[in-house]
């Protein structure tokens, strides 16, 4: 018996995403919503966190029965220790993905002061001066090539063993480092505490549910006030900060009659070069001579963030758009750096005539073309790219084509600075409109996608029922393309939002929904909550604000999600991670957390019933800092 493919429609809430999945099932091409239904229904052991693979005596796996058989896995741990231990793992695995981006950060910049990286150069030398300058590095009368070299010193001290807080921890209000010191979690070193998360969680280590998770809340602030941040403020230094721009969103964005080259991962060190070379006159002229109008380059995922943010390059898509951008049949080149890309986009991009081209050695893919790419060789290699874009062009079927929708514009780039700007140098006036009720609250929503909920429904429905209570809702990663796309990030999406929200809005010119970045940024905004505790006098669980992340799929939004709770901000979810077998466990993270850091996570699958409880806690927040609600 066959039964009937889930209508397109229901899988997603945009007419891009529906007609593209309709067009994959004619050309045969599977996407991720295929796969998730044969994966489904998945193993109940492993969505409860009670398998352990840690050790050859095993797997093993403990039964929710109480008083049944396997209560214990065979070295004796229990469902709590397994349940914890395994959450730990992942934590450490998001945190060692964002940092490890860090860390590539580091070495381009060492790489340009030692003159290794001629195509790369120090854009913003005042941030460099500044950032240096609160690592405790003198800037007065110094060479830039000095102040650099001295940051790229203490930014890989801050990977190492040797220090006891990461230099970024001046960013953290007092009141907060003591809590931190009190539960011992201040974190020290970036890869230092991924390795002893790894430590601990082998058999015969840390074997109390709660030791284990307080160090992976260790290990979750040490990516985003470590690692994360070391990302974000250098790819600011090397490439400049974003800027508010005007850009254009969804798959209308991929040019018909242009050789289209899409990047996606979330280092900017590639793309940045790939942009360059397609900008090059040469090249245009030789994608002419090939018959195209032009060269177009589109973003996907985080490396569309970082494009987006600085350069204003189109957005083509967020994560569960991906496949369907090669699905459009005209796109050249997808050019990946790391992280989020699918396996599965070389088996989709083999079936059209699209190049599918990896560039960083610590993310190969079978099949794809790699160039192991070399900041010494950058523009040369980012050339190579863009020729093998051109040649492809030839190849296009442009019967197969089908670019199914008109772009939509949005205004993106904003980062803490460019707020700053914006409000003529200080805060005070952002802090004003949150003592008057003007924005009564700020939610960060960092968008995953995930295919257990209808695509972005989550994500979009949580930011409109946000906005419309006017609080301020800053966007980072994925849910970018889906807020540009329901118009929220063009200041006239104002006209969604509550009034207060409304006339902030309309008098700077800003969409109700900020633009602030990739996931890495995220650490832009721990950073702007610890500024405004600071300005307060408070703390930052004093403060009206969440963490969100709806559609959330990755370690790595795990472990921005515990970054946030352990500074002090809680955050909503829409789906428990697997540790739902151990009833400590998540008590622990729903509650427990409250009294150790004063905040926890929400997990709340309807984003309207997620935004009340959130804006119940705002009130509550408003309230003891003598505020109206
Ligand atoms: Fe089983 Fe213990 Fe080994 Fe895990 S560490 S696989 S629970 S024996
Ligand atoms: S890419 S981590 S799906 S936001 Fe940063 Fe998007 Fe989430 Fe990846």
């Amino acid at each position: 018996m066959f039964t009937k493919p889930t209508p397109a429609k229901d899988l997603t809430i945009w007419e891009d995403a529906e007609k593209m999945i309709e067009k994959a099932r004619r050309d045969g091409v599977e996407t991720v919503w295929d796969r998730f239904e044969q994966q489904t229904p998945g193993c109940k052991f492993c969505e409860l966190g009670l398998t352990c693979k840690n050790c050859n005596m095993g797997p093993c796996r403990i039964s929710i029965k109480e008083n049944g058989k396997m209560q214990r896995g065979v070295c004796g741990a229990d469902g709590d220790v397994i349940v914890a231990r395994n959450f730990g793992r992942f934590v450490a695995g998001g945190s060692a993905g964002h940092s490890d981006h860090g860390r590539d950060l580091i070495e381009v910049l060492e790489a340009i002061v030692e003159g290794e990286a001629p195509d790369y150069t120090i854009t913003d030398v005042e941030k460099l001066q500044r950032v240096a300058a609160e690592l405790g590095i003198a800037t007065e009368g110094r060479e830039v090539m000095a102040i650099a070299g001295d940051l790229v010193d203490a930014c890989f001290a801050d990977f190492g063993s040797r220090k006891k807080e990461l230099g970024f921890a001046s960013r953290v209000p007092e009141v907060r480092k003591e809590i931190w010191r009190k539960y011992k979690v201040m974190p020290r070193g970036v890869d230092r505490e991924i390795a002893e998360m790894m430590h601990r969680t082998h058999m015969g280590c840390d074997n109390d549910a709660v030791s284990t998770l307080l160090h992976a809340a260790r290990t979750a602030l040490a990516d985003g006030w470590g690692g994360s941040m070391i990302g974000t403020e250098l790819s600011d230094i090397i490439f400049g900060l974003p800027t508010p721009s005007k850009s254009q969103v969804n798959l209308g964005v991929i040019k018909e009659s242009s050789v289209n080259i899409l990047v996606h991962g979330h280092n900017p060190v590639v793309s940045e070069m790939v942009l360059a070379a397609a900008r090059d006159p040469e090249m245009i002229a030789k994608a002419q001579a090939a018959g195209a109008d032009g060269i177009n380059i589109g973003g996907l995922c985080c490396t569309g963030n970082e494009l987006l943010g600085r350069q204003g390059i189109p957005m083509a898509g967020n994560h569960l758009m991906t496949e369907l951008a090669i699905v459009t049949g005209a796109v050249e080149a997808v050019v990946v750096d790391y992280q989020c890309i699918m396996p599965s986009m070389v088996q989709a991009a083999a079936c059209y005539h699209t190049k599918f081209i990896t560039t960083a050695d610590k993310a190969q893919f079978t099949g794809a073309i790699h160039i192991s790419f070399n900041t010494a060789t950058a523009a040369k290699q980012a050339r190579e790219i863009v020729d093998m874009a051109i040649e492809a062009y030839a190849e296009r079927d442009q019967s197969r084509v089908e670019i199914p929708v008109a772009p939509v514009d949005a205004v993106t780039g904003f980062s803490n600075e460019a707020l700053l700007n914006m409000l003529g140098g200080t805060l005070d006036p952002l802090l004003d409109a949150i003592k008057d009720g003007s924005i009564r609250g700020v939610v960060a929503i960092v968008g995953c996608n995930n295919p257990k909920f209808q695509h972005d429904s989550q994500n979009v429905g949580l930011a409109k029922e946000l906005i419309k209570r006017d609080i301020l809702v800053l966007a980072t990663g994925c849910i970018t393309t889906a807020a540009g796309k329901a118009g929220l990030m063009v200041p006239e999406g104002s006209e969604m939002a509550g009034t207060g929200l409304q006339k902030i809005c309309s008098a700077l010119n800003i969409p109700p929904v900020l633009h602030f970045g990739s996931c890495v940024d995220n650490s832009r905004v721990i950073q702007l909550c610890g500024i405004i505790a600071n300005a307060l006098g408070v703390d930052i669980s004093d403060l009206p604000v969440w963490g969100a992340s709806p559609e959330w799929y990755s370690e790595k939004a795990v472990a921005i999600g515990l970054y946030c709770v352990a500074s002090g901000i809680p955050v909503q979810i829409g789906t428990p991670p697997q540790i739902t077998g151990s009833k400590l466990v998540t008590d622990l993270a729903l509650n427990g957390l409250e009294d150790v850091f004063g905040a926890s996570f929400l997990v709340e699958p309807d984003y309207a019933v997620a935004a009340e409880k959130m804006d119940e806690r705002i009130k509550a927040k408003r309230r003891a800092l003598g505020l109206s609600e």
